[in-house]
């Protein structure tokens, strides 16, 4: 059973006054992660949104140490930033518990232009955790196309809907053996909670991706950032999983879906919902297009419950 949102620590590490859109899903799920980690970390942040909501110096919106650092660098800069704090404490020039250091990178920096140095610190099982927040488009630039954004979405270089399904980002990470993988939302807090703080008392790499339904590029109702989560979940378009040493473990209500005690909620009010299918599913092939989406969705479910049964 996850923590309850209600016994979550009252610790704030995101700040108030940040330049964050009102209902942004990054900026709560970063205090969730806040929460979690508490104040002695060390935050790497690579081009995105969370970048342009944490303001200028001296109103820094998040009470950590920050970095900003080129946009295909999240893992090499961690392992580099680890590195040096394991370096320091060895000399003794670092008294006291490390610092957890953790990148909070968006789909753009982990998908696509970061994978390279990701993967390799991950093949070095660098001590850091790597979040990507998923808004599934580059937001920040205006919403262009990213490998994680689904088929049929709409973003000012997919303007007919995307034609490739989402790659499984999660699942990739896995395969690199790392010792903790998790996916998460916001809709599902003490979830994400419990998953940053099992990440945290972990040495090595961890992976955490944390779905972040965003109104401007899905284009609905900033007031709903946390039921479109819901929904994404309930319609199994996100499936809520973690790894420990390679066991892939399903999370509520996600485990409901793949043991097939809840048959996942049909996936056409959850599109209907957002703004970036409209144009995709106009017109006389709508049904057979909503049936792709509804067909990639199914296949992920099916995938993951084959792959968790695969454990060594
Ligand atoms: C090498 C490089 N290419 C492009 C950019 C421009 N850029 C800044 S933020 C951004 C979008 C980032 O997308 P994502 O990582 O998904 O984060 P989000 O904006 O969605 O929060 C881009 C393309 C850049 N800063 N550096
Ligand atoms: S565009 Fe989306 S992800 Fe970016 S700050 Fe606004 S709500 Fe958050
Ligand atoms: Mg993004």
């Amino acid at each position: 059973m996850a923590t309850s949102i209600k016994k979550l620590p009252d610790t704030e590490q995101v700040l108030s006054g940040n330049g964050s859109c009102g209902g942004c899903p990054a900026t709560m799920a970063l205090r969730i992660v806040g929460k979690a980690l508490g104040p002695n970390a060390i935050m790497l942040l690579t081009p995105s949104c969370a970048v342009a909501s944490m303001g200028m110096t001296p109103r820094l919106g998040y009470n950590w140490p920050c970095m900003n650092i080129c946009f295909a660098t999240a893992g090499s800069s961690a392992s580099g930033i680890a590195a040096a704090l394991e370096i320091m404490k060895e000399k003794g020039r670092l008294q006291g518990e490390l610092p957890t250091v953790f990148t909070w990178v968006g789909d753009g920096g982990t998908y696509d232009i970061g994978f390279q140095a990701l993967s390799a610190a991950a093949e070095r099982n660098d001590n850091f955790i790597h979040f990507c927040y998923n808004n599934e488009a580059y937001s920040n630039t205006g919403v262009q196309r990213s490998g994680a954004t689904p088929r049929g979405s709409y973003t000012t270089t997919t303007p007919a809907g995307k034609r490739q399904p989402k790659k499984n980002m999660a699942l990739l990470m896995l395969e690199h053996n790392i010792p903790y993988v998790a996916t998460a939302t916001v809709a599902y807090p003490g979830d994400l909670y419990d998953k940053v703080v099992k990440a945290k008392n972990i040495p090595g790499m961890k992976y955490i991706e944390i779905l972040a339904p965003c109104y401007l590029g899905w284009q609905f109702d900033m007031s709903e950032t946390v039921q479109m989560s819901r929904m994404a979940v309930r319609c199994g378009a996100w499936l809520l999983w973690e790894a420990e040493n390679g066991k892939i473990t399903f999370n509520n209500p996600t485990s409901l879906i793949i043991s097939g005690k809840k048959d996942p909620d049909p996936v056409d009010e959850y599109l209907m919902k957002q703004g970036r299918f409209s144009r995709f599913l106009k017109g006389p092939d709508a049904a057979q297009r909503i049936a792709e989406i509804q067909n990639d969705i199914n296949y992920e479910i099916v995938f993951m419950r084959e792959r968790a049964k695969i454990a060594v």
